[in-house]
């Protein structure tokens, strides 16, 4: 069985002995990343520190049912603080943010390190951090941090957490989901969160113009071999009056057809830039893939931005998984 979270006796000393706390987590955030970045600041608080969240992004419209999703600022506070927290990311770059001032760093997260990460960060901060492809989400991990803290996991919290697990092993489906995500699950339980009313804010709350968007993005599908994909232009967001955050997941679907193994989803930006979501079914390293063209994630799903037309980056993408088809 897979080990419990081991959280590192310096990441729980220089929480106690410092006062104020930034979260920042990547732009574009997602379950995990709104989840485990309020419950951590919650955390915080109850210890008495001074925390702030800060974003690039404001929190979905579809994560706004998370108790205190207003704590998530957009900047970060005047000043240096004392500790940096950066969660379910693991580069600066992730974050969109600049200029971010303080004493000390830490990163938690589950994603897998970029080759350069030693130039990246230095040793004090790799110290202090907790970086394990091996967990299932980010909220595992500021679970047991505030665990170990001794404090106490309210109902608020709790629901914050469990909706990041949700939103990472894709409701407790994915290949991710370990005994040690399923006993955090059930302790959030215990704790107040309510497993179905939190799937259907997660997963039966579709705008209706999102799904009119899913009908036309559904007509885009297309498979070759073991991969299949689908795309979403500019003009069907308009003429549907969605955002790319109507797109979290769509990737989803090609995934489900029977004998793909690789599936891309395909977003167009602007006319020069596109968004790539890829997803393996378990066979296929696409963190690889997606590291070709400067993205990263982890081996069965990740994602990238790529320059160039709509039609030239799906022939790009499309040649790379080819090519780890082919080789595997
Ligand atoms: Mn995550």
């Amino acid at each position: 069985m897979r080990r419990a979270v081991k959280i590192k006796a310096e990441l729980l000393t220089l929480i106690k002995n410092n006062g104020s706390f930034l979260i920042v987590s990547h732009f574009n955030p997602d379950g995990d990343a709104v989840g485990s970045s309020i419950a951590l600041a919650m955390g915080l608080k109850k210890l008495g520190k001074k925390v702030h969240i800060a974003n690039r992004d404001k929190v979905p419209d579809a994560l706004a049912f998370l108790p205190s999703s207003g704590l998530v600022g957009r900047e970060a506070p005047e000043g240096v603080v004392d500790v940096l927290c950066v969660v379910d990311c693991n580069t600066m770059e992730r974050t969109g943010l600049k200029n971010l001032k303080a004493s000390k760093t830490i990163v938690m997260d589950h994603h897998i390190m970029p080759d350069n990460a030693g130039e990246l960060w230095d040793n004090d901060t790799l110290n202090h951090s907790i970086i394990d492809p091996g967990i299932s989400a980010t909220g595992e991990i500021v679970f047991s941090i505030l665990s170990e803290l001794g404090v106490v996991i309210d109902k608020d919290m709790a629901v914050n957490l469990y909706t990041a697990l949700l939103y990472d092993t894709g409701g407790f489906r994915y290949a991710n989901t370990t005994p040690e995500s399923l006993s955090v699950a059930s302790r959030l339980v215990a704790a107040g969160a309510e497993p179905w009313r939190i799937t259907k804010e997660l997963y039966e709350s579709v705008p209706y113009n999102a799904m009119k968007l899913l009908a036309a993005a559904y007509k885009t599908i297309e498979k070759d071999g073991k991969m299949a994909w689908m795309t979403v232009t500019k003009e069907m967001l308009a003429e549907t009056g969605t955002t790319a955050e109507h797109t979290e997941n769509f990737v989803d679907y090609p995934r489900k057809i029977k004998g793909v193994e690789v599936a891309v989803f395909f977003r167009e930006e602007a006319d020069d830039l596109c968004k790539v979501s890829l997803r393996s079914k378990g066979g296929i390293n696409v963190q690889k893939i997606a590291a070709i063209f400067g993205g990263g994630g982890h081996a069965p799903a990740a994602g990238c931005t790529v320059k160039g037309p709509l039609n030239e980056v799906t022939r790009r993408i499309l040649d790379a998984v080819r090519e780890a088809l082919r080789k595997s």
